[in-house]
């Protein structure tokens, strides 16, 4: 099941023990409707930078969460010293709806989730098609994540100057994920940049992908002033060094967006999605889905998409599409 945050009243309920037994009681204290209204940039060992205004303080959660956690992209309320002094250190007392959470587990069986990032409103897939080779496998796996959370997916492939984009591009043709393709010289010329930066424009943009694919490369050629460390691929394993170790939103110059670099991922566990919000990606099949049984994961022998399909409804590339992104679930990372 998909989790959305709990009702807001809960958390004004506490439970405390006492001798009649434990029992819920209203939590009388102020609201904190004094409250500065922020957007966490980074987190890092219970510290979080949070923006107010054009100020960037240092808070940590108030007890009062209790286990609610704040990510990258979140809007918090936040009280205490909000001057943004050295050594002041504010309380975050309220983690605001969010209008989307991107979600992932270390892998298909572990129910433990982790949250990526919080409101974006896209996914920038970034893959090398060399140094390392690409792997589709945790292209669509981004892509299902995607689909399940509500973003809208684009798919970034690095290094055209190692390797040619054709055969990678050619398989995801029938999904029609909006592409891009860079290269170094591109990067150092700035047009790279000009093109993804179009891209961007109005939007919360979280970058993912393998480390070493030149996710920090690319966020600083979009945001030049803001520099990050960017490692180099080690020759023999042909992997990155996960050189960026926590996630950072940062601004487009001109306020025309935001981006969200993120450490590289060995992996991308979908425990938590749920086959039927993937169909939705693909809105030309959904009214083909109304014969299915109840609760169809749309990848199993009874699913009506077979027959709707041949019937000519929709094109069979893009049921083949559907079905690949949904086995992906059941398969492991290296198959
Ligand atoms: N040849 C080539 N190298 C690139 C390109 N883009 C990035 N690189 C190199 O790839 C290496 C890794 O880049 P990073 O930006 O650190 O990769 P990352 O995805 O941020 O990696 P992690 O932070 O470890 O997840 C660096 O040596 C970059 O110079 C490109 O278009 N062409
Ligand atoms: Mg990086
Ligand atoms: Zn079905």
């Amino acid at each position: 099941m998909r989790r959305y945050g709990k009702n807001p009243d809960e958390d004004d309920v506490r439970v405390r023990p006492n001798r009649k037994g434990n029992r819920p009681r209203t939590n009388i204290r102020p609201k904190h409707e004094d409250a500065s209204e922020g957007l966490v940039l980074t987190v890092d060992r219970g510290r979080l930078t949070v923006l107010i205004d054009d100020r960037t303080i240092t808070a940590m959660k108030a007890r009062e969460l209790g286990r609610k956690s704040a990510v990258v992209g979140d809007r918090v309320a936040v009280v205490g010293d909000l001057s943004g002094a050295k050594d002041t250190l504010a309380r975050i007392v309220r983690v605001e709806p969010r209008t989307s959470t991107l979600r992932r587990t270390a892998d298909d069986d572990d129910p433990y989730e982790r949250v990526v990032v919080a409101n974006a409103d896209q996914l920038a897939i970034v893959t090398a098609l060399a140094d390392p080779e690409p792997r589709p496998r945790l292209i669509d796996r981004c892509l299902v994540a995607a689909y399940d959370a509500g973003l809208d997916p684009l798919l970034v492939l690095t290094k055209s100057d190692l390797a040619p984009a054709d055969t990678l591009l050619a398989s995801y043709g029938a999904l029609g994920v909006p592409y891009l393709v860079t290269n170094r010289d591109e990067l150092a010329d700035g047009s790279a940049a000009d093109r993804v930066r179009e891209r961007l424009a109005g939007r919360m943009t979280a970058f993912v992908g393998h480390s070493g694919v030149g996710k920090t490369t690319l966020v600083n050629a979009l945001v030049p002033e803001r520099r990050r460390a960017t490692g180099h691929v080690n020759a023999h394993t042909g992997r990155g060094r996960h050189t960026t170790t926590s996630a950072l939103a940062l601004p487009l110059p001109g306020d025309t967006g935001w981006v969200i670099d993120t450490p590289g991922v060995r992996s991308f566990g979908l425990h938590h999605v749920d086959p039927a919000r993937v169909v939705l990606a693909f809105p030309d099949l959904v009214p083909g889905t109304e014969g299915c049984p109840r609760a169809c994961s749309h990848d199993e022998p009874d699913c009506a998409l077979d027959e709707w399909v041949a019937e000519g409804h929709a094109d069979p590339a893009r049921l083949y599409s559907l079905r690949r992104l949904l086995a992906t679930r059941e398969r492991r990372e290296g198959d």
